[in-house]
């Protein structure tokens, strides 16, 4: 194992941002001060200029995911050598049981699919239906296996959509376990009749696609969600939270005091619904991911969630299909696989449009790109931390550096890029992973395989309260 000395940066924790050298050796953290000395054999970084961040952490990927009759373009080499290369060094993707399948089967299958990864890994499991033996399986998921979050689709009718039966059931299992359920918070009945609807109206394009999933239809599940969470007493975390209606009804739980958390995806941050109707078939199926890029309004709103702290994570839903996997929906929006990409561009996005003008300090960047993600689902400062013992997955940071995204020099094995052309300021010169240089100044250097499985503990000892509502605003029976 290598031993690394990163020279002259600036080490920059959610917390706050210091000058100091670092030094890593077998995979962990184990010096960060000012004018250290390289040890014996070390390889030197010079980090003058730069920042010495925590690597990114991409808490929603989809690797290798069977969807919608096809699977996605990167698997979990591909996908997260893709990662590495935009300074991301841990990924949560996600098991997705079929209905009435077995948890522990899938989980079984997505390990085998994972053991290629080229940086860390771990998953959230859906609950995609319910069953005795479904929260029997949580039990063991949360206790053997080191799984501490478990996702329920709202959305998705006659394929993974979950009914508040299963919510209900299977945030009450969490409460007993310790573990936080996450949502895709979309009302997939009136998805599937506003389909329907546009349809009728003789719209088969990709325009169809938003017209088919407004705001208010992820207001209302998130609403939903949320409410449930409060009435079980469960903390809960909304995945790609996109529009108004959605951050507002985190924003007034968490106003009452009740622990919801908001992820956001670069996406939704920087591309706007005028990609819908773009003439090009390609261009704007290619775009066509859920819940929708929304109109340039919901964008401000989602900043400013992140700058106040009512929303708390950023993330891809990396979900990468090709132009000939798209094209199974040119004559029906309803059946173009829904998914985009992004775990290469997410830093870099976010940096520049959040960084550099102003709306994030550059501790704000580390805390929802990576830190806040590792103390959510329990991996934190292992993760999301430049500090002693921590693990050595780090990014180095230009600040100066300048690069045009497009999909003709990704490495993810996708044929599209949601941020074509757009050039960035701030780049990763060199990404850590456990301890070894995995990219440096645009030479990925990811092994195939190097990637680990991190086991995530549950919260109750210290997040989850384990008490019902019930027991706790009605202690006592009343005697009559
Ligand atoms: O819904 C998700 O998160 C998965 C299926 C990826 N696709 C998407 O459109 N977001
Ligand atoms: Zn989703
Ligand atoms: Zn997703």
């Amino acid at each position: 194992m290598s031993t690394l000395f990163i020279r002259g940066g600036t080490v920059v924790n959610a917390d706050r941002a210091f000058k100091a050298d670092v030094i890593t050796q077998d995979g962990k953290i184990v010096a960060v001060g000012e004018n250290l000395s390289a040890p014996a054999g070390a390889t030197v970084v010079d980090a003058g200029g730069q920042y010495v961040m925590p690597g990114g952490i991409d808490p929603h990927t989809h690797m290798q995911l069977p969807f919608m009759g096809t699977v996605t373009m990167d698997d979990f080499y591909t996908g997260t050598a893709a990662g590495l290369a935009g300074g991301n060094t841990t990924i949560i993707d996600f098991v997705i049981p079929n209905p009435q399948q077995p948890l522990m089967e899938a989980y079984q299958t997505w390990r085998g699919w994972a053991e290629k990864s080229a940086s860390d890994y771990t998953f959230h499991v859906a609950i995609t239906w319910w069953s005795e033996q479904v929260r029997q399986d949580m039990g063991k998921l949360v206790t053997e296996e080191g799984v501490n979050s478990f996702k329920h689709f709202m959305a998705y009718k006659n394929a993974i959509m979950c009914d508040d039966e299963t919510l209900v059931n299977s945030f009450k299992r969490c409460l007993e376990l310790g573990a936080m359920p996450t949502v895709h918070a979309e009302n997939g009945e009136l998805v599937y009749l506003l389909q329907k609807q546009v349809a009728e109206m003789g719209i088969t394009g990709p325009e169809g696609h938003p017209l088919s999933r407004p705001p208010m239809v992820e207001g209302e599940a998130a609403n939903r969600a949320i409410a449930i969470a409060d009435v079980m007493n469960v903390p809960i975390y909304v995945v790609h939270v996109s529009c108004i209606e959605a951050a507002e009804a985190i924003a007034r739980a968490r106003a009452r005091g009740q622990r919801v958390f908001g992820e956001v995806l670069a996406g939704h941050l920087t591309v706007d619904d005028s990609v819908y109707r773009h003439p090009d078939f390609a261009f704007a199926a290619g775009h066509v991911m859920s819940p929708p890029f929304r109109p340039k309004m919901h964008q401000e709103f989602l900043w400013r969630g992140l700058q106040s702290g009512q929303l708390h994570t950023t993330a891809t839903d990396h979900c990468t299909f090709c132009a000939e996997q798209k094209a199974a929906g040119k004559d029906n929006f309803a059946k173009i696989p829904n998914g985009t990409g992004g775990v290469e561009e997410r830093l870099a996005v976010i940096w520049d449009e959040g960084v550099n003008t102003g709306r994030l300090t550059p501790s704000e960047f580390v805390a929802i790109t990576s830190a806040n993600a590792a103390k959510l689902f329990n991996i934190y400062p292992q993760k999301g931390s430049v500090s002693v013992g921590a693990d050595a997955d780090l990014v180095v940071w230009d600040p100066a550096g300048t690069k045009t995204l497009s999909a003709k020099t990704q490495f993810s094995k996708g044929d599209f890029n949601i941020f074509e052309g757009r050039t960035v300021k701030g780049i990763p010169s060199h990404t850590v992973s456990q301890g070894e240089l995995v990219f440096v100044q645009g030479d990925l250097r990811a092994v195939k395989g190097k990637g680990r499985y991190i086991k995530r503990p549950a919260f109750n000892a210290n997040f989850a309260p384990t008490k019902l509502r019930a027991e706790t605003l009605a202690p006592t029976p009343v005697a009559r």
